[in-house]
């Protein structure tokens, strides 16, 4: 049990030096702060499961050095058009019937058309009345937009700042750091709850990860969910290549990831495939307690439920079970009092 002395604050006035200093600790004694974090916030015992599906694939306008679907790169991705409404609901039931309980839906848009906005609010209604959590990740978005996700029941929007706003521009020139900042103000103004993170392995420097989760922790509300990937290597990408980080600094990312942000579910995302049980299960320790769960990423194979399965029963973990009637409350912590 935690000290009943201690408690995490939920402060959003981080600056980079106090950032880096959490950085800086010695492993075991980062690695213990952010497990009494973690347990003063949530039950360290479960772990929340989201299910993805890219629902209009590849052939986008941006240029995310990183990203296996942008028009920009020579990828050999196959695009797709936008999925008839059909095929979205039968992959939800699919992912209700493995156990998810979030299921979010990922496409690769500038920004959706209010054409292209009807098929997807159509979408976020089917998959609500399957009774899971809903998430869209669709790129910008006009308040007029915001609003109509809002009133289609949607309940998180997924859009990430992916770095340090000083790294930002040797990974993507199409789209600036302030928009992103921008769409996620519209998206919290809205009172849809907000997923947002990043990616590391990028080639980025501890002060850019330190930067990134200050920028997410100093935001006026902390994202509900923040999402952590590690960098999927694609053929073809700018970054393909790129030297890989130390899996220990990862873990060190997610532990300081908890403690500037204790009440927010922290999503070990993508590179789990690519990840020991060990690892998994540091990065559990370090507050991790969400994950995609699947055989399919977007375009990029995860690590497969037998796989997750068997090692959730050795580490004695669960999935975390939303109750329907609570989707609509706006994010607070049951467990403390803050947020
Ligand atoms: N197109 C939308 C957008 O970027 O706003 C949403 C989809 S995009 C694929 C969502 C996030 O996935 C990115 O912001 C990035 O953090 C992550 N991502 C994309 N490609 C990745 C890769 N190869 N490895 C790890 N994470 C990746
Ligand atoms: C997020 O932060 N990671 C997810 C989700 N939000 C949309 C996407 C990961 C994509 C990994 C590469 C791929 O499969 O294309
Ligand atoms: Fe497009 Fe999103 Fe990929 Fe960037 S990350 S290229 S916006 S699909």
């Amino acid at each position: 049990m935690p000290s009943p002395a201690f408690s995490p604050e939920l402060r959003h006035d981080w600056s980079l030096d106090e950032v880096m200093a959490l950085f800086d600790q010695p492993f075991m004694d980062l690695i213990f702060r952010a497990q009494l974090a973690h347990r003063v916030c949530f039950d360290p015992n479960k772990v929340q499961i989201s299910t993805l599906l890219s629902i209009k694939t590849g052939a986008c306008p941006e240029d995310c050095g990183y990203c296996a679907q942008s028009a920009s790169h020579g990828t050999d991705l196959e695009p797709e058009r936008l999925m008839p409404l059909a095929e979205a609901i039968a992959a939800a039931a699919a992912a209700k019937a493995l156990g998810a309980t979030r299921f979010c839906m990922g496409a690769a848009w500038r920004n959706p058309t209010d054409k292209n906005l009807d098929r997807v609010t159509d979408m976020i209604a089917a998959v609500h009345d399957l009774g899971l959590e809903t998430c869209v990740t669709l790129g910008m978005l006009t308040d007029a937009q915001t609003e109509r996700l809002k009133a289609a029941g949607l309940d998180y929007y997924n859009h990430n700042l992916d770095t340090s706003p000083e790294f930002y521009g040797q990974v993507i020139t199409t789209r600036t750091y302030q928009d992103r900042l921008d769409t996620l103000a519209r998206i919290q103004a809205a009172g849809i709850k907000v997923c947002s993170g990043g990616i590391l392995g990028l080639g980025e420097s501890r002060r850019d990860r330190a930067s990134l989760l200050r920028q997410l922790a100093n935001l006026p509300q902390h994202p509900e969910s923040v999402p952590i990937n590690l960098l999927v290597q694609v053929e073809g990408t700018p970054l393909h290549g790129t030297a890989r980080l130390d899996p220990l600094e990862f873990v060190r990312t997610l532990a300081v990831a908890r403690l500037l942000m204790p009440a927010s579910q922290v999503r070990l995302s993508a590179g789990r495939a690519d990840m020991s049980d060990e690892l998994q299960a540091l990065c559990f320790l370090a507050g991790a307690n969400s994950i995609f769960y699947g055989e399919r990423l977007l375009t990029t194979p995860n690590a497969g439920a037998d796989r997750d399965l068997d090692l959730f029963q050795r580490l004695g973990l669960s999935f975390e079970a939303v109750d329907a009637a609570e989707r609509t409350v706006p994010g607070p912590c049951e467990r403390c009092e803050a947020h």
